[in-house]
């Protein structure tokens, strides 16, 4: 993926840059914000990207090229393990390494796991702890009313761990030091030409798109554990029989558990309705269409446990 020329005479800058941190710390939230554009699902549900997503950053003087990850590091089922793999293979991959974790909690237990995975991962693939491009970001700020607290916790870092190339508050949800988060990480860029003309090159397929949407109004509208056993399938996609500039999407939401069906479905099938309904209105934003959306919820038993399932949904 690396192979582009170097340009020493100019001043441009490109390379790639991963987002790692813990579930619901704000990877997702913080592509979304650079990019200006969701293109990523977002939800107050831990574990909600499974899709390694890839957005393109074009500035005047650099290409920056982000790869969100799920933010998994112990898997427990196939499923896992095959974002495990996405999350690996991007910090292999990449030119600076955003850790993001919780302004407000600050290091936690789970942040130095990952952290000592990450140790793992590249004495594994014998890359110098030292020499990798590794930034703190320390997120939700907003959720921190006093600055002399975030100062402090920012000089705790410091001393603690002193291989943080960077140490940067920031709050992906308002926009807060984006920009000079963004000129840090091109400080650590590579001189390079653009590395990609299109910038679609990254995008998941439609069918994909479709189904991270309907995901994400699930995630956002059903209580903690259910989403997590949930997969969106669109098993079809078609004009209209009478209107052909409208859209027919057939898709199912797989569940593990019959009483995970119920809960979906909701009293009176009020519930699927609304995620159907929210999810209709995106996808119609999407495609520029008017959209029938027809959405039905199946059981497939263990479904995270299995290889050629997984393989069906993308993974
Ligand atoms: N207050 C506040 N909330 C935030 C900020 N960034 C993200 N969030 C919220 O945190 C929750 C999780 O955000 P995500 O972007 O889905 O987190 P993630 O790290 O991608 O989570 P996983 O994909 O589950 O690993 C959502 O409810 C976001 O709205 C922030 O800067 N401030
Ligand atoms: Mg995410």
């Amino acid at each position: 993926m690396k192979e582009t020329i170097q340009n020493n005479n100019s001043n441009f800058k490109a390379g790639y840059v991963a987002i790692i941190g813990k579930p619901n710390v704000g990877k997702s939230t913080l592509l979304n914000t650079i990019l200006g554009e969701k293109v990523a699902i977002v939800s107050s549900v831990a574990g909600t990207t499974r899709f390694s997503i890839t957005g393109i950053k074009n500035l005047p003087n650099a290409q920056i090229i982000f790869f969100d990850t799920p933010g998994i590091y112990e898997p427990k089922n196939e499923l896992e393990k095959r974002m495990y793999s996405y999350a690996y293979n991007s910090i292999l991959d990449a030119d600076v390494i955003l850790f993001l974790i919780n302004a407000k909690e600050g290091f936690i237990e789970y942040d130095y796991k990952i952290l000592n995975k990450f140790r793992e991962i590249l004495n594994e693939n014998k890359i110098e702890f030292e020499k990798v491009n590794l930034l703190c970001i320390l997120n939700k700020i907003d959720l921190i009313k006093n600055t002399l607290e975030i100062e402090e916790k920012i000089k705790n870092i410091k001393n603690e761990f002193p291989f943080f190339k960077e140490i940067i508050p920031i709050s992906a949800l308002n926009n807060t030091n984006i920009d000079l988060l963004l000129e840090k990480i091109i400080k650590y860029l590579p001189y390079n030409q653009k590395l990609f003309e299109d910038e679609e090159a990254f995008k998941l397929p439609l069918k994909l798109q479709i189904s991270e949407i309907i995901r994400e109004k699930i995630f956002q509208n059903v209580y903690q554990e259910v989403p997590k056993s949930t997969a969106v399938v669109i098993e079809e996609i078609r004009p209209g029989d009478v209107d052909k500039n409208k859209i027919i999407i057939e898709a199912y939401i797989i569940v593990e558990k019959e009483n995970h069906k119920a809960i979906i479905i909701g009293e009176n099938g009020k519930k699927l309705k609304l995620i159907g309904t929210q999810a209709r209105i995106e996808i119609e934003k999407l495609l520029n269409k008017p959209v029938f959306l027809s959405l039905h919820v199946k059981l497939k038993e263990k479904w995270t446990k299995k290889t050629d399932f997984l393989s069906q949904l993308g993974f």
